[in-house]
């Protein structure tokens, strides 16, 4: 039985269940559910999830939301040893604790910046120079690791390889920390082919080009 994937093609967090799905060489059965003309409230959707929100997983009408907590499962359900998401208990404590720090702290930030131009309202440049300092600790904190986990690409350098890229494709510009752009080139070298450009740097550009049009056409 196919698992599958509710999803919209501009959602990062989705962008990031479909990279690790891709990772782990799961094909995931893709459904669009187009959440800017309100789809998502549907009633058939609700059905499967109420808090209305993509990406969605559905493994044999076992229903599952949250982009971080369907990652988690898929590599411990469909590829147990795969070192995105070690048994380890350490490593894996060490991955969910960058996991949520995206949730919770680094993606949050960046959301707080973009969000207002949804509604035709200025982004807020104040948000910006938090997204950025968050930016520098995780920057301070890749120069000791190859990955932000550690040795090994996990799941975590995904779901916020999406965050940092996103930020640049809306202006946030992180280009003077070092440790972060050379991280990003080895995530981009550890991805399957063409992942980066058709589920990393075309979306992001894609979502940014749609928050530009809604700003402008609600000014
Ligand atoms: N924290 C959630 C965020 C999910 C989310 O906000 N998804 C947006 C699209 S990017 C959505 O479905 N919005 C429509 C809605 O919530 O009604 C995750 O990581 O999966």
């Amino acid at each position: 039985m196919s698992v599958q994937l509710y999803h919209h093609n501009l959602s990062p967090p989705a962008r990031v269940v479909k990279i690790v799905a891709k990772q782990i060489g799961l094909n995931l059965e893709e459904k669009e559910i187009d959440v800017l003309a309100g789809a998502q409230m549907k009633p058939e959707f609700i059905t499967i999830n109420p808090f209305h929100c993509v990406p969605t997983l559905v493994d044999d009408g076992f229903a599952l939301w949250e982009s971080r907590s369907i990652i988690t499962y898929l590599v411990d359900k469909f590829a147990p040893e795969h070192s995105l998401y070690p048994t380890d208990l350490q490593k894996r404590a060490t991955i969910n604790r960058w996991l949520y720090w995206d949730l919770g702290t680094f993606f949050l930030s960046l959301k707080a910046y973009y969000r207002p131009a949804i509604t035709g309202k200025p982004v807020q440049p104040e948000a910006a120079e938090v997204f950025k300092k968050n930016a520098s600790a995780l920057d301070e904190s890749l120069k000791s690791t190859k990955y932000v986990a550690g040795d090994e690409l996990s799941v975590a350098d995904i779901s916020i390889t999406v965050t940092v890229t996103l930020a640049t494709a809306i202006g946030i510009d992180t280009s003077e920390l070092k440790n972060i752009q050379k991280w990003l080139k080895q995530v981009e070298t550890d991805l399957k082919p063409s992942t980066w450009q058709t589920l990393v740097i075309d979306p992001a550009n894609g979502l940014a080009d749609l928050l530009k049009s809604m700003a402008s056409k609600n000014s």
